[in-house]
């Protein structure tokens, strides 16, 4: 396990920079705030110190409900050095989804930005564990819940000096939820080592940050992809993270490139596309990015294209999962294919094994496992779906069916599951999306399988235009003519809407629930 000691706290990922020489270098900066080390580690200190004023003791949870400024690491790390297990909760969660991660978790204290702290509800919590709201960035409304605490004048009173809390490397140290995309969340449980386990495989390895790397991630902090990007990387390198609050608009990114002057890029397929074709893309400065970096989603040659004659930069793409915490499959600088998802990690064994569990033979399709140091041990209050999940000695089961070549490089082939009959054929909507994206005339788009009223099953498409005008009957057929020309001319989809923009979850990625609803 990478030489991580047997009693270790995951605060050390901030606080060994004041024994490395960095007390004094900027940990963090952005418009929100600039903290050096020094001066964050005393604010985690204060935060941990009052957490345990508010009566709570070891594995107690506490629930971060934050966008990204320099509170963040801050609660973060103050309830980590505390032996407290804080939750990183999506920004957009609504107060249904609010009440269930309150109860699934018996969270006693959360830490909320005075925008989100409406959507606690006063009846419901007092239904949980929720002892106190903590309402940072803002004043807390009126309505907030339950004993509400303005942390201006609380966080100061508290000393900022703390010692570490003496846990094992095993003990478990933060949760995400994953996003659900069927039945409700899922915790995701990681343990005290995990963050130093991903930096020392992925980040090592791919990254290579130096102390005077300025990291700049757009996914956000409460997604395990942004987590390592803007916390457990940079924090590990004594480097720099440069944080973005609020909605990543193209423009507010261009503006922070340019005024801060990041060196490393975070960004997932979506959001290079949105770069690459917003306004004043082609006037931005991104002299400052050394390393332009993908995950979440697939990325396509016209993506990786784009930002390429943009920035001159080559995208290196990489996939992961919030079961791992980060990236275990990824390109390199200096070994890339497109449209692989990358090599083996090191520190992760990669399988490919059929449905009955058995290895493939090289250069054949098969259901992608993975095994690693920093794989959750379980979904909490879930026995079924960790035992569906995590099997075999801590493999974890991805779903997700891959081939590898004979140089090592992985390409996605689609979910185990999406596995569709159409006209009597199997599809896999992924391909047909995948070759749709390629056309001129299209900026993004979604395909899937639904259910027509006679029981049959067909393929739907939603598609977003690069704005050129066209006429719709028209471009439907060119389009599935498209199809027709490059896939087994079954594969086209019956079925072509048009809208504005495909909707987003609070990650960034194409929700796909709500896309079928459209
Ligand atoms: O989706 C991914 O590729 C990913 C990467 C790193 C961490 C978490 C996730 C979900």
């Amino acid at each position: 396990g990478f030489a991580i000691p047997a009693r270790y706290n995951a605060s050390r990922v901030l606080f060994d920079n004041l024994v490395n020489g960095n007390a004094r270098k900027p940990a963090l900066i952005g418009h929100a705030g600039e903290r050096s080390y020094a001066e964050l580690c005393a604010d985690a200190c204060r935060w941990g110190n009052g957490f345990m004023s508010l009566g709570l003791t070891r594995g107690d949870r506490v629930l971060l409900f934050l966008d990204d400024t320099p509170i963040y690491p801050a609660a973060f790390f103050g309830a980590v050095r505390a032996g407290l297990v804080p939750l990183l909760i999506n920004t957009l969660t609504p107060p249904d989804l609010l009440q269930f991660y309150l109860a699934d978790s018996a969270a006693k204290v959360a830490v909320a930005d005075a925008e989100f702290a409406g959507r606690f509800d006063a009846q419901a919590c007092a239904e949980t564990a929720l002892q106190a709201l903590i309402v940072v960035n803002g004043d807390a409304p009126a309505t907030a819940a339950p004993s509400t605490v303005a942390v201006d004048r609380w966080l100061p009173t508290f000393a900022d000096q703390l010692a570490e809390a003496d846990t094992h490397r095993n003990e478990m140290a933060f949760w995400m939820y994953s996003s659900g995309s069927t039945g409700r969340p899922k915790g995701i449980v990681h343990l005290q080592h995990d963050m130093a386990y991903s930096e020392r495989s992925f980040a090592r390895n791919v990254l290579r940050l130096k102390p005077d790397d300025i990291c700049f991630s757009v996914p956000k902090i409460f997604f395990a992809y942004g987590f390592g990007n803007a916390i457990t990387f940079p924090f590990c390198a004594g480097a720099t993270t440069l944080l973005l609050p609020g909605q990543p608009k193209p423009a507010a990114i261009f503006d922070a490139i340019s005024r801060f002057r990041p060196t490393v890029f975070f960004g997932l397929p979506t959001l290079y596309t949105a770069l690459t074709k917003a306004e004043g893309a082609k006037q931005a400065d991104f002299s400052s990015l050394r390393l332009a970096v993908s995950a979440a989603e697939v990325l396509s040659a016209e993506v990786f294209n784009g930002w390429k004659s943009l920035t001159d930069l080559e995208i290196v793409e990489g996939l992961g999962s919030t079961e791992v915490l980060h990236v275990y499959l990824s390109n390199r600088e200096d070994r890339k294919k497109l449209g692989a998802a990358g090599l083996r990690v090191p520190g992760y064994e990669i399988a490919l094994r059929d449905s009955e569990g058995r290895d493939v033979a090289a250069g054949e399709e098969g259901i992608l496992w993975v095994r690693g140091d920093s794989n959750t041990p379980l979904y909490w209050n879930r026995p079924d779906k960790t035992a569906e999940t995590i099997r075999d000695g801590g493999w974890i089961y991805t779903g997700d069916r891959f081939v590898c070549d004979a140089d090592g490089f992985h390409f996605f082939r689609g979910r185990a599951d999406d596995l569709v009959k159409i006209s009597g054929q199997w599809v896999y909507p992924l391909e047909v999306e995948l070759c749709l994206a390629e056309h001129p005339d299209i900026r993004e788009c979604a395909v899937f399988a639904h259910e027509l009223p006679d029981r049959r099953m067909s393929l739907k498409a939603v598609v977003v235009t690069n704005g050129r005008p066209h006429d719709e009957p028209a471009l439907t057929r060119a389009l599935q003519d498209y199809v027709k020309a490059r896939l087994l001319p079954y594969k086209y989809p019956r079925e072509i809407v048009f809208i504005h923009e495909l909707p987003k979850t609070g990650t960034g990625k194409i929700d796909r629930q709500a896309v079928m609803r459209l």
